[in-house]
Parts: structure tokens; C-alpha cells; sequence
């Protein structure tokens, strides 16, 4: 969506707040032997106390509140037995809806003491979400977001997903554009509009560039089957610096 008044912006904060809030409970539920059911079920408990719905449940009908992803998986895990592991990478991505606002966040984080390779492509899935954040201003290409994210993380000596990408985010979990990509496509003169809403959520990754689906139809997992790492969040494009909802 293209916000068109204070209205939308203050929609938009609150819905950002109410979801990113059901992250960071989330997270701070992530300790060893919690299954992935049990942490969908504090999101679950959330979505009804604040009045909001999950936007995967209403938009595909996903069996979760939230997607949960853990080592091999990249995104859209399903919440399951699977129990929880001190050093597993986890990633956590919650979007809903709130009064008609959707949000759209995602973390990876290490559980307890983890591998310093995990703690190294947390470290770098931060500085490449930086970098790319850095692009977003009313007026400029949309593909100097991909640009800077791909650079960034090649210097670092990392990979990225190519075939996962941000997308629009407000009035719907996907709203236009359908994709920002997360590398350079010298031929997309796409303009960022001022006011548009995006989700912006880059994977890093060590070794694969490509994700496939499992028979389950939901998770992804790398071609490779490496380690990915995410960062998502919600922002309304500006003139000046973009606002973080979430
Ligand atoms: C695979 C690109 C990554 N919140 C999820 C998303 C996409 N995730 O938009 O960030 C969608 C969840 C739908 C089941
Ligand atoms: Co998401
Ligand atoms: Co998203």
C-alpha cells in the first residue's frame, strides 16, 4: 500500500507494534526444550489478546500462526514436535493483521551457546540488512536495494537467496510491488514510491543461493542445505530515512 494520511501511518505503527511484539515474546520463549507448537501457541495466545489475526492463517490458510524454521529450514517452517536445541539457528517470522493494518516482521536468532559460524551469519545478516535499509528513499530505484544487499554480503563473504525476495506489505500480507529482489537486476527501473509500505527481508546464507519446497508444500530449505539466516521488517518508504514499523 501507499500510505495517504496520518491515519494509515498510525494504523500501520500499531499494527507493527502489536506484531512485532508477538516476535520478541516469541524470542524470548526460545530456550531449549520448547517444542515449535508450544512457541506458536504464545503467538496464538498474543494474536487473540491484542485482537489480531494471523495473516498467514487468513491470507493461505497456513497450519500456524507464525512460521518457525529451524537449521535446514529456511522459512516457513511449520510449528511442530520439533524441539528446540541449545545452538540451533531459529527463525522466527510473524505477520498479522491489526484493525485492518498488516505487519510483517522476521528474525533468525542462535539458541544459547552456538557455533561461531551461526553467531559470524547473524552478525553479517545485520550488516546486509543495514546496507540495504540504507537504500530506501521516495524517488530512487528500487534496484539499488538488491545492489547494495548482494554486494554487502559477497564482501562479507556470503551468499544470498535469490529466489526469495520482500515484497509490498499494508492492506494485505502482499501487497505491490510483488518482489524486491535481494540482488541486482540492472534492467528494473522500478521508482520507490513516497509513502509505499514494504517488506524488506533479506537471507544470508553460507553456501546456497537457491531454496527448494518440501513435500510438506510449505517449508523451504536450502538446494544446498546450508545454514540461511533472515531479517524482516516493515517500512514505509520516505524522502528522508524509512520508518520501522515493526
Ligand atoms: C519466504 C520469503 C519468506 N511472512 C512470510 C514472508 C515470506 N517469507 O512474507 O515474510 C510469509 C508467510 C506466509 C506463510
Ligand atoms: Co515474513
Ligand atoms: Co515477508
Amino acid at each position: 500500500m501507499i500510505i495517504s494520511s496520518d491515519k494509515d501511518i498510525h494504523g500501520l505503527k500499531e499494527a507493527g507494534k502489536v506484531i512485532s511484539d508477538i516476535r520478541d515474546h516469541m524470542i524470548a520463549y526460545t530456550k531449549p526444550g520448547i517444542t515449535t507448537k508450544e512457541l506458536d501457541q504464545v503467538a496464538e495466545r498474543l494474536f487473540k489478546k491484542h485482537g489480531a489475526e494471523s495473516a498467514p492463517i487468513l491470507t493461505y490458510n497456513f497450519p500456524g500462526y507464525t512460521c518457525i524454521s529451524v537449521n535446514e529450514e529456511v522459512a516457513h517452517g511449520i510449528p511442530g514436535d520439533r524441539v528446540i536445541q541449545e545452538g540451533d539457528l531459529v527463525n522466527i517470522d510473524v505477520s498479522g493483521a491489526y484493525k485492518g493494518y498488516y505487519a510483517d516482521t522476521g528474525r533468525s536468532i542462535v539458541v544459547g551457546k552456538g557455533e561461531q559460524k551461526l553467531i559470524d551469519l547473524l552478525v553479517a545478516t545485520d550488516q546486509v540488512f543495514d546496507a540495504g535499509l540504507n537504500q530506501f528513499k521516495a524517488g530512487a530505484k528500487m534496484n539499488r536495494v538488491g545492489h547494495a544487499v548482494h554486494d554487502t554480503a559477497s564482501k562479507l563473504g556470503y551468499k544470498v537467496i535469490k529466489n526469495l525476495t520482500g515484497h509490498g506489505v499494508g492492506s494485505s500480507l502482499r501487497d505491490a510491488p510483488e518482489h524486491i529482489y535481494n540482488f541486482y537486476l540492472p534492467w528494473d527501473n522500478a521508482l520507490m514510491d513516497n509513502g509505499l509500505v514494504v517488506a524488506f527481508e533479506p537471507f544470508v546464507s553460507i553456501i546456497d543461493e537457491e531454496i527448494i519446497e518440501l513435500d510438506d508444500e510449505w517449508t523451504f530449505v536450502g538446494k544446498q542445505g546450508g545454514y540461511v539466516a533472515q531479517k524482516e521488517e516493515t517500512i514505509i518508504i520516505t524522502e528522508e530515512e524509512p520508518i520501522i514499523v515493526t
